[in-house]
């Protein structure tokens, strides 16, 4: 079977969510380290545009955002499913609204702590990305209303594991948890005592202590350089291709331009298929030969690339 090769940066809390689901599933991973802010030369020839991170590699399919890294975990690995067929909906729609709700109060009130250790050139980089400061005294002021927000997720996490079960949606550990999860995990870990004077983490602490028990599984170092020779020497997986009634309207070869709900860089490449799970473009690049670049379908949108 294909290594899953990921592409983060230990900081991110988004990656911390694929780390996690990685050790939940015991797959054996390859890790390529990224900065943590561009350049990063050997990840843009992988994602056609996208720039966020994590990205999840299989062989010369790359898999971008982590509602469809986990999906594609469970296609891979199906036991121990984040998303259980029964709750798959509910289990999205709140993976996606706790990743929204949680990330940036989390960030922002961690740095409204930390931020005068945060490097500056990190500062510009978000400011020109996602046209937000996190700089300390930019962080300060929003904090009263971050520290609420933050809060309030922890209530509702809090309200849902009232009546004792060890995971949010029962039992077994889904993706909802993980997603929940990994923005406290983030302020957590990096905003030291002052941030657990401002939060009820108290609520949460055997849940919390769950998650952080699963650990990220085995997985080793890899060159960035070694992760374009696998892509170069790999040929994508079979595709479906584009529905009839896709409602893009768009046509297996088309030239597309990808638009995420979220700040992002253009996303262009030749439309390869459409279902309603993703959006699957083909790139072209010198370093790692043809590579086809996985987005999900909530929250990405395409079009046809004018420009191309
Ligand atoms: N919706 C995306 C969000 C990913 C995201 O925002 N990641 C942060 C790092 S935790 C990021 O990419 N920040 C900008 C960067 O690293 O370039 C996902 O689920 O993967």
């Amino acid at each position: 079977m294909t290594t899953p090769i990921l592409h983060h940066y230990d900081l991110s809390p988004f990656a911390e969510k694929v780390r996690t689901a990685l050790g939940h599933k015991g797959v054996v991973w390859a890790s390529v380290e990224t900065p943590v802010w561009p350049p990063r030369p050997h990840t843009v020839p992988l994602t056609a545009g996208y720039r966020r991170i994590p990205v999840l590699q299989f062989g010369a399919d790359i898999y971008c955002d982590t509602a469809l890294i986990l999906d594609e975990l469970d296609r891979r690995y199906p036991d121990k499913p984040l998303y259980p067929t029964e709750q798959r909906g509910a289990i999205m729609a709140f993976a996606r609204w706790a990743d929204m709700a949680g990330f940036m109060p989390a960030a922002t009130l961690t740095t409204s702590i930390i931020g005068d250790g945060v490097p500056a050139e990190f500062i510009a980089d978000r400011i020109a990305f996602m046209h937000h400061d996190f700089s300390r005294t930019a962080s300060m002021k929003t904090a009263p209303l971050d520290r609420q927000r933050v809060a309030s997720l922890i209530d509702l996490l809090a309200q849902m594991l009232s009546d004792g079960r060890p995971f949010l949606f029962g039992e077994r550990l889904t993706a909802a948890d993980l997603a929940a999860w990994h923005p406290l995990w983030f302020a957590r870990s990096n905003g030291g005592a002052a941030i657990e004077a401002l939060l009820p983490f108290d609520n949460l602490s055997d849940w919390m202590g769950r998650i952080a028990a699963i650990g990220h599984g085995q997985h080793s170092a890899m060159a960035p350089t070694d992760a374009l020779s696998v892509a170069r020497d790999a040929q994508p997986i079979a595709t479906t291709g584009v529905r009839d009634t896709d409602p893009s309207g768009l046509a297996e070869g088309d030239p597309v331009l990808v638009i995420a709900d979220e700040a992002n860089d253009p996303i262009r490449g030749t439309l390869v298929a459409a279902d309603t799970r993703e959006l699957v473009i083909a790139h072209v690049t010198g370093a790692a030969g043809t590579v086809h670049v996985h987005l999900p379908r909530l929250g990405f949108s395409a079009v046809r690339d004018e420009d191309a």
